[in-house]
């Protein structure tokens, strides 16, 4: 295929669009021959790290185990897309340190929280604002925005595909 192995991490609030943007992304990756896979914090804390809540300390291991698959994946050769909140900077910090700079592409899904709270997809926003969910994300507990990203998408004035085609042509180095 001449594709390098990259990991695309994608950091942003909870309903930024970080998953819905991760299977376009993965789709087209696939759809032109590429292999990619997607790592997504909600669906891995239901198995691999089912044992983790949203503590600070919890999350650092959360990243820190979803980075170690993802180099895992890479070594296989395949194109990673990993899609967790990752608030903090020295978590994102220590991905980029376990996945190798040369492979990682941080990219901030930088949705407006207002916005992300309005589309409230699953109900978390309302239900952290009544005070049901500890230590949420955006609503009481913080998100460090990433200071020098690849790439910032916000998914509230880009369309899915204007989305994708930002990430695709940012990748056409690791694609061969
Ligand atoms: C943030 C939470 C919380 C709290 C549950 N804070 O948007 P979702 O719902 O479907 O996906 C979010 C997911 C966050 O998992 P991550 O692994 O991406 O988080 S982190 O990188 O910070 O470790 C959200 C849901 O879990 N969720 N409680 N308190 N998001």
């Amino acid at each position: 295929l001449g594709q390098r192995a990259a990991t695309v991490w994608l950091t942003g609030l909870s309903g930024a669009g970080k998953s819905t943007l991760a299977g376009a992304l993965e789709q087209r990756l696939v759809a032109a021959g590429h292999a990619a896979y997607v790592l997504d914090g909600d669906n891995l804390r239901h198995h691999l790290n089912r044992d983790l809540g949203f503590s600070p300390a919890d999350r650092q291991e959360n990243i820190r185990r979803s980075a170690e698959v993802a180099r895992l994946m890479n070594d296989a050769g395949l194109i990673v897309i990993c899609a967790f909140i990752s608030p903090q900077r020295s978590d994102r910090a220590l991905a980029r340190s376990i996945i190798g700079e040369a492979n990682f592409i941080e990219t901030h899904v930088c949705t407006p929280c207002a916005v992300c709270e309005a589309r409230d997809p699953k109900g978390l926003y309302q239900k952290a604002r009544a005070g049901l969910i500890p230590e949420f994300t955006g609503v009481s507990a913080p998100y460090e925005a990433p200071l020098a990203p690849a790439l910032a998408l916000d998914t509230g004035s880009l369309s899915l595909e204007l989305a994708c085609d930002r990430l695709l042509h940012h990748l056409a180095p690791w694609l061969g």
